[in-house]
C-alpha cells in the first residue's frame, strides 16, 4: 500500500463525505467512483479547482475560532498547484499578496500550492503570514521589533538574511520544499501596504512611530478538503482593530505599548485600579481604527464584526447547518462583554469537520 491502512481509510471516508456535500451535488456521480479509485490506488487525487474553491470556503466556514465566516462566499482561489520550487511558491505568495491588498479593498482569497509527494515529503512555508516584522534579542535582553518573531529572526539571521534593526522590519518568506534546504525570498517593498499610526485627537500619536500592515496572510495551517491535504495554503481576509490594538500592540510579551500611551495620557498609573491600561487600550484601537480609515486600508471594528457573525450564525441555522464556533476566539480581547458574541452560546467546536483549516502538526489529531 502506499500509505498506512488507517490513513488511507480515513482519507477515503473524507472524499466520500466531501462529494456527497450538497455543494458538490452537481458533479456527476462518475466523479466520486474516479476519485475515489485514484485515492485507493495512489492515495491521493487530482481535485479540479472548482472542487479546491468550493471546499476552501466550505473549510473557512467550519473554521470554529473564525469570527469572520459571514464572508465565506466571497473566497477567491489562486492556483499555485504547477509550482514546484521554493522561488515559484514565493512567485505565488507574491501574487496572493497583490491581489489580497488590492490597493487596501482587501479581498478574501487562497493561494493553493503543490500537495506532498507520494513518499510524504512537502512544500511548506515555514512563516506563519506572508507579511511579519522581525525582533531582534539584544545582549541586554530587551527586544526591538516583535518578541513573537524572535526565533523566527534568528532562523533567517541563520539562513543568512539581515535585516536593519528597525521596530518594523518585513521578515523575508522563507520556504521549504523537498529537495532544497529552506530558502528566503525579500518580500517587495511595494507589496507590502503599511498603515502609520496617528489618533484622530492626540498629535503626540504619531510620533510614537507606530505602524502595521494591512494584510494578516496566515500562511502555517494546512487545508483538508476531501481527503486531500494541501499544506501549502496561504490565506487572508483583512484585520479586525483589536488584533492589532488590543493584542499586537498591547500584550506586555508583544510591542507591550500600553505604559507608553498611558504616560502620553498623563494618566494616574499608581494602581491598576485607575483602569490606566483600560483607557490607554480604547484611545491605541481608535487610533488603529481611524488610521486604517485615513490610508483607505480596510479593517472591521470588533462591534461590527461581532454583530456581522451571529447574524451568521441565525443565517446557518436557517440553512439547515451546524456552525461550530470556539466562543474564546470570537469574542474580542477588549470590550467582549458590549457585542453579542459573548451573550450566547454555540454548536461545539468540532475538531474532524472537514474541509477546514487546520494547524500545523495537529493533522489528525
Ligand atoms: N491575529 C493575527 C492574525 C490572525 C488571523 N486574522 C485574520 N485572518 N483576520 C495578527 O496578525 O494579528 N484573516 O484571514 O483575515
Amino acid at each position: 500500500p502506499v500509505i498506512d491502512e488507517s490513513l488511507l481509510a480515513r482519507r477515503l471516508a473524507e472524499c466520500r463525505e466531501f462529494f456527497d456535500l450538497p455543494e458538490l451535488r452537481h458533479l456527476p456521480a462518475e466523479r466520486t467512483t474516479q476519485a475515489l479509485a485514484e485515492l485507493r490506488a495512489t492515495g491521493t487525487y487530482v481535485q479540479s479547482a472548482e472542487e479546491i474553491l468550493i471546499g476552501a470556503k466550505i473549510a473557512w466556514r467550519n473554521h470554529a475560532r473564525c469570527v469572520g465566516r459571514k464572508h465565506w462566499r466571497t473566497l477567491k482561489l489562486l492556483d499555485a498547484r504547477r509550482a514546484t520550487t521554493a522561488a515559484e511558491i514565493a512567485e505565488a505568495c507574491f501574487e496572493h499578496l497583490r491581489v489580497a491588498t488590492n490597493g487596501g479593498a482587501l479581498q478574501s482569497i487562497v493561494t493553493v500550492g503543490p500537495t506532498p509527494l507520494p513518499d510524504g515529503r512537502e512544500y511548506r512555508i515555514i512563516s506563519p503570514q506572508l507579511i511579519r516584522y522581525a525582533g531582534y534579542r539584544g545582549v541586554d535582553g530587551t527586544i526591538v521589533g516583535d518578541p513573537a518573531h524572535v526565533e523566527l529572526t534568528e532562523l533567517a539571521s541563520r539562513l543568512g538574511w539581515r535585516g536593519e534593526g528597525t521596530p518594523f522590519d518585513v521578515l523575508p518568506l522563507m520556504i521549504s520544499t523537498p529537495d532544497e534546504p529552506i530558502q528566503w525570498f525579500e518580500v517587495p517593498r511595494e507589496l507590502v501596504m503599511e498603515v502609520a499610526l496617528e489618533h484622530p485627537n492626540y498629535r503626540w500619536f504619531a510620533g510614537l512611530g507606530l505602524k502595521w500592515h494591512a494584510v494578516p496572510a496566515v500562511s502555517n495551517m494546512d487545508l483538508e478538503i476531501g481527503g486531500v491535504r494541501y499544506p501549502c495554503a496561504p490565506f487572508n481576509g483583512w484585520y479586525v482593530n483589536t488584533e492589532v490594538g488590543a493584542r499586537n500592540f498591547s500584550d506586555t510579551d508583544r510591542y507591550d505599548m500600553l505604559p507608553t500611551i498611558a504616560k502620553k495620557l498623563r494618566l494616574d498609573m499608581s494602581s491598576d485600579r485607575t483602569l490606566w491600561k483600560d483607557r490607554a487600550l480604547v484611545e491605541l484601537n481608535r487610533a488603529v481604527i481611524h488610521s486604517f480609515r485615513e490610508a483607505g486600508a480596510y479593517m472591521v471594528d470588533h462591534h461590527t464584526v461581532a454583530k456581522q457573525f451571529v447574524d451568521h450564525v441565525d443565517r446557518e441555522a436557517q440553512a439547515g447547518r451546524e456552525c461550530p464556533t470556539d466562543w474564546s476566539w470570537v469574542n474580542p480581547p477588549m470590550s467582549s462583554g458590549i457585542t453579542p458574541t459573548f451573550h450566547r452560546l454555540y454548536d461545539p467546536p468540532d475538531l474532524d469537520i472537514r474541509p477546514n483549516f487546520v494547524a500545523r502538526g495537529s493533522a489528525g489529531c
